[in-house]
């Protein structure tokens, strides 16, 4: 095995690993293949979006040794494409294979609590918060934070959920009640000039190349729009990204990382890590030199890394959620009529209010022209949805029943892909009992989803 991260580069035709399978997953594979690498997903959803694009879907949970430790017999690298796969099953993986990022890196990010006190401890600044582990916490948190404030459970919260707004005392207890009594962070409520995201690359060797800042407008906790280069000052974009590196440095971070951060008063703050390709990143596949999943393949396989420059003067991204299927199929083709949006479907089976489905994208000579052609695209997909049922997403083209599940290490479903990683279909894997999609909907909600 070659470990990318000691020198040597993991190289095409190698075989790269990915857990999770998701629209980030997809794209990750999508650049890893474009490059002549053979990949594998594990995911429990046999319809996982990652899955049509792998060579080898392995069909289990995240934490299941037996495909953990099979994943690692075949790759020469693994990654990750969401910050839910416990740091022990990446130690499990790494104590065959190359990691990247870190379990550490991981169990930063997935916890609140523990994100807090590395940032604090790297004298990065954070807003005013304080930390809920018990009752007895309660008291001095109401006085450490100004109401309003949202309390916000420490790990498994995304995309608003797991999050609770409050105004007093009596409200903070009511609220911690009502999250289950789990360990929570309390965090003032801040009035926000912009929010921003910094997304960056690290190699193992250190090197660091960062994005244009990216500027994220949310709605209903969820990201809406996205525009770069952010409308913010020199200084904001300097500090930004200052403190973006310092993370990735203070981390030995290896991967893309994405650092979401608010602006207030002209300050900057940060907010939260996600250790992966992000959503605010999405406009890279349109219009940067590298786009943001093959800058990921490059730095987890040990390779050098991609420019970061823009292709166009603006871009803008507008996501598509799963309400906006409510009326049918959107009419993508009057979403189309620009020649300058582009449109992304991730291949989900099934749309959900608040789920993430695809986004669209604009390229423009400024912020203002791009944001607006994205969003008279994404309004055009919508007044001319089709007449509910005409042309829904389309369902999975391909699934494991129960009757294929079997209980060992590489005796799925579809063997002949398993043993052959070459091929070019996509071969899918179970590793024990057919998955309950409600549980995996479950586990994958637990990201933080952007
Ligand atoms: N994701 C993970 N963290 C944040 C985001 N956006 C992506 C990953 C994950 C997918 O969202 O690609 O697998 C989960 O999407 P869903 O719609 O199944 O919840």
């Amino acid at each position: 095995m070659t470990d990318p991260h000691s020198g040597g580069a993991v190289v095409p035709p190698s075989t790269i690993g990915m857990l999770g399978g998701g629209q980030l997953g997809r794209y990750a594979l999508m650049a890893a293949r474009r490059m002549g690498y053979r990949t594998i997903v594990l995911d429990p959803d046999p319809d996982a979006p990652a899955g049509a694009i792998a060579d080898v879907h392995l069909v289990a949970p995240y934490d299941d040794a037996n495909a953990l430790d099979h994943l690692a017999s075949r790759c020469d690298v693994v990654t990750v494409e969401f910050e839910n796969p416990s740091a022990v099953s990446l130690e499990r993986l790494a104590e065959h294979t190359a990691v990247a990022p870190s379990a550490n890196a991981l169990a930063v990010a997935q916890d609140r609590r523990l994100e807090k006190r590395f940032l604090c401890e790297q004298g990065i600044p954070v807003g005013p918060f304080a930390v809920i582990g018990a009752a007895s916490d309660l008291p001095s948190a109401d006085g450490a934070v100004p109401f309003p404030a949202i309390l916000k459970t420490t790990a498994g919260g995304y995309d608003g959920k797991g999050q609770l707004t409050v105004c007093s005392p009596g409200e903070l207890a009511d609220a911690w009640a009502e999250l289950g009594q789990v360990s929570c962070v309390l965090e003032q409520h801040l009035d926000l000039e912009r929010e921003v995201s910094v997304l960056l690359a690290r190699s193992g060797s250190g090197d660091v190349v960062a994005y244009p800042v990216t500027e994220n407008i949310h709605v209903g906790g969820i990201l809406d729009v996205s525009v770069v280069p952010a409308r913010v000052s020199d200084r904001v974009v300097v500090h930004a990204v200052a403190f973006a590196t310092r993370v990735a440095e203070a981390l030995e971070y290896v991967g893309v990382l994405a650092v979401e951060l608010f602006v207030v008063e002209g300050e900057v703050l940060v907010n939260e890590l996600a250790p992966r390709p992000h959503n605010s990143g999405h406009w890279t596949l349109d219009a940067a030199a590298t786009d943001q999943f093959a800058q990921q393949i490059r730095a987890v396989c040990g390779l050098p890394l991609g420019s970061t420059l823009m292709t166009a003067p603006a871009a803008a991204m507008a996501n598509l959620l799963g309400d906006r299927w409510s009326n049918g199929e959107p009419d993508w083709a009057a979403a189309l009529v620009d020649p300058d949006v582009r449109l992304h479907l991730y291949g989900k089976s099934r749309a959900s209010p608040g789920r993430k489905m695809g986004h669209l994208t604009a390229t423009g000579p400024d912020v203002t022209t791009a944001l607006h052609v994205v969003q008279r695209a994404r309004t055009a997909s919508e007044t001319n949805a089709r007449a509910p049922g005409a042309q829904r997403a389309r369902p999975a083209l391909r699934h494991v029943d129960a009757d294929d599940a079997t209980d060992g290490v590489g005796h799925g479903t579809r063997p002949h892909h398993d043993q052959h990683l070459a091929h070019d279909e996509p071969g899918e894997v179970a590793f024990g009992p057919a998955p309950d999609r409600r549980s995996d909907d479950a586990s994958r909600h637990s990201a933080d989803d952007e």
